[in-house]
């Protein structure tokens, strides 16, 4: 193809992208499966590597983040940034449409109002349809230059759609993250052993102010757009709701929830119901925010310091209360995580009594500066564990002294450790500590670990309380007599554990380790560990460059591992069980490597019960390739739901293609 033809399939492929994402984004109403949408982004960026000259800083493959900035530039707004007063009950609302209806001489006006997002504002020119720069807010005349990091924001078009849009056009939002966003994030933090955001504010914050927007474009970031800044050009519509609408068809995201309304009294009807709607809402809100519709009578009302006098936010009643913080308690996790949990003066916060609270971890506590004795701020937001979230500094006694957790775990005296890098610290007790037994054991038996049958949560907990067994080993000590003296036990179901637990002594080295259970090491770690040391003497004496030799296993999960038969309680269990008779075939290992050695592999669509990632690891452990792209030596395509292009051209290739329940069979078999 001449050059010419690459530029006019990169505009068509833009084109194309452009769209899709406008009907994801803003209309809600996808056309194509993801993998499809995929395979054109992935079609472009391979034009592009091979004509960096024809990439252009509006594609939709300028997404990924940029190289890191030592500092922000400042950018001066061309209209400043103005916050909002607030109304926090009925009477300073119509006290807010008074004064308009007084200076406007009028007995009504129009308002447009919408949630009020409880995230970061920012503004983003467009010239000539282009995104050309953004910033945040600052102190309102001049904020800092956040374009790298915006560009990497899905919900921002870096090209604006439809027609008619001013040359020049600067439009302003807010940037959040929604509730799932938050969770993901955080969930992702963790396994990487990174910090947590104490809430969805705070995440986009930190996200927004990164420095490195590489790290920006795998943050959940999203925007709202609320308003203009300066316009030069085409002159847009008359009023705020007709504007929202435009915006709309020129693909920035408005809030689904604008409405317009007659009156004040609408004004209070929409936030009855915002109220009612609030939980159910995908991010966090923390109030409403009203307009007046008119442009010529925005105008006529002005501004007074910051705030215009044409709008306002209609406040939710606090998530945040004061209260005195009684005592600290900390909290052993399932997995031995330790949580200092704050024991309250029970306060009513946002209609819910709170009586406990958590402090998140030590460094948090040192940061806020927390002492027992304080008045302390406490936080409530959605379905969220309350927090502290500061201490009141000025109302604090004289001798409060600093907060030290304890160094050792208060369920079973195990030293508590802290890494340097992690922010929580851990009881050391493992399968020791009572705290974590019980969850240990309920693990140790389900069904993809050991697969005891009739072992369930309950009964699990039942022979915990009645002292009956200490750790997993003591199961295979258990009597008829025993078992049959629980609660809604007979002589045949006690009868029928015994068996399952006779039964589940023949098992495999890799459903072994997984059972026991240890920090991060999930099935697919499980059977690469059991399949590279082939022995469970081996994986216990590997030293942390053995084990990073295994595919799937990091620094981190390998120190995990080490520390695990490193103590001398998860040593004495783990002896135990092999003396009451679990035992597995030395070679079964090498027979399920050798079965799928060589053979190369391709995903597509999405797995029911496992993550790409997990099939890749697991298809790795057994000795499979996973490629990318089918071709004519790829032996399995596997094909998920809503496969994607790969299996017609598996088809035409005649490469097998299998389903999910095939795959999981080649892989225990
Ligand atoms: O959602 C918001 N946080 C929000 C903030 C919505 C708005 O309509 C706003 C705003 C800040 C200033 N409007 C203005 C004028």
């Amino acid at each position: 193809m001449s050059n010419k033809k690459y530029q006019s399939q990169v505009e068509l492929l833009r084109k194309q992208i452009n769209h899709h994402n406008f009907q994801y984004y803003i209309l809600d109403d996808p056309e194509l499966p993801d993998t499809e949408y995929d395979r054109l982004l992935k079609e472009l960026q391979d034009i592009e590597k091979a004509h960096p000259e024809l990439i252009t800083p509006d594609s939709p493959t300028q997404r990924v983040g940029a190289k890191p900035l030592k500092h922000f530039s400042e950018i001066k707004h061309e209209v400043p940034m103005l916050s909002l007063g607030n109304a926090f009950n009925e009477k300073e609302l119509r006290d807010f449409d008074r004064r308009i209806l007084d200076k406007l001489e009028v007995d009504h006006v129009e308002y447009v109002a919408e949630p009020k997002l409880d995230g970061l504002a920012v503004t983003i020119m467009y010239r000539d349809g282009i995104m050309n720069y953004a910033a945040t807010r600052g102190d309102g005349s001049t904020g800092e230059d956040v374009t790298q990091n915006i560009r990497t924001v899905k919900t921002v078009p870096l090209k604006l759609s439809g027609n008619g849009w001013p040359k020049l056009l600067e439009v302003r939002g807010e940037v959040f993250i929604s509730h799932k966003g938050f969770k993901l994030l955080n969930d992702s933090q963790r396994k990487k052993d990174e910090k947590t955001f104490a809430n969805p504010r705070n995440a986009a914050a930190g996200s927004l102010r990164q420095l490195d927007s590489r790290i920006t474009a795998t943050r959940p970031l999203e925007i709202i757009f609320y308003g203009l800044g300066k316009v030069v050009g085409n002159n847009l519509s008359l009023s705020h709701f007709e504007t929202l609408k435009k915006l709309k068809t020129w693909g920035l995201r408005i809030s689904p929830e604008a409405r317009l309304l007659k009156d004040v009294q609408g004004c209070l009807d929409y936030y009855k119901k915002m109220l009612k709607t609030r939980d159910s809402l995908p991010y966090e809100i923390d109030g409403v925010v009203y307009k007046v519709n008119h442009y010529n009578l925005q105008k006529k009302m002005g501004q007074v310091a910051r705030a215009p006098r044409w709008a306002i936010a209609h406040k939710f009643p606090a998530v945040e209360e004061m209260t005195r913080l009684l005592s600290i308690d900390v909290q052993v996790g399932r997995t031995g995580k330790i949580t200092p949990v704050a024991r309250l003066e029970p306060v009513t916060v946002a209609g819910v009594t709170v009586s406990n609270a958590t402090l998140h971890n030590q460094d948090e506590i040192d940061r806020k500066d927390v002492r027992i004795g304080d008045m302390v701020i406490v936080r409530r937001a959605g379905d969220v564990i309350p927090e502290v979230v500061s201490a009141i500094k000025s109302e604090r006694k004289k001798g409060a002294r600093k907060y030290k957790m304890p160094t050792s775990c208060p369920d079973c005296g195990s030293a508590i450790i802290k890494p340097e890098d992690e922010a929580h610290a851990r009881c050391s007790g493992g399968l020791y500590c009572s705290a974590q037994r019980v969850e240990a054991i309920k693990h140790f038996a389900s069904r993809r670990a050991m697969d005891i049958e009739g072992l369930g949560d309950k009964l699990v907990e039942q022979l915990d309380e009645t002292g009956l067994i200490q750790d997993v080993s003591d199961l295979f000590g258990l009597t008829q007599i025993q078992l049959s003296e629980l609660d809604r036990m007979g002589e045949k179901s006690a009868n029928n554990i015994l068996l399952a637990l006779e039964k589940t002594k023949s098992t495999t080295l890799d459903r072994f380790v997984f059972a026991l259970g240890i920090r991060q090491v999930g099935e697919a770690t499980a059977s690469a560990l059991a399949g590279h040391f082939g022995t469970l003497d081996k994986i216990m004496a590997a030293d942390q460059d053995d084990l990073i030799a295994v595919p799937d296993v990091g620094p981190v999960v390998a120190e995990n591992i080490k520390q695990f038969f490193r103590d001398k309680h998860n040593k004495y269990v783990v002896r135990k069980l092999i003396k009451a008779g679990i035992h597995w075939p030395v070679n079964s290992v090498k027979i399920t490597n050798q079965k799928l050695r060589d053979k190369t592999f391709v995903l597509t669509g999405t797995l029911a019960s496992m993550s790409r990632e997990n099939a890749k690891s697991r298809l790795k452990a057994c000795g499979a390739k996973v490629s990318s792209s089918v071709s004519k030596k790829t032996d399995y395509v596997v094909a998920g739901e809503n496969p994607g292009t790969k299996v017609s051209k598996a088809e035409a290739l005649g490469v097998k293609i299998i389903n999910e329940k095939t795959l999981e069979k080649m892989l225990v078999e």
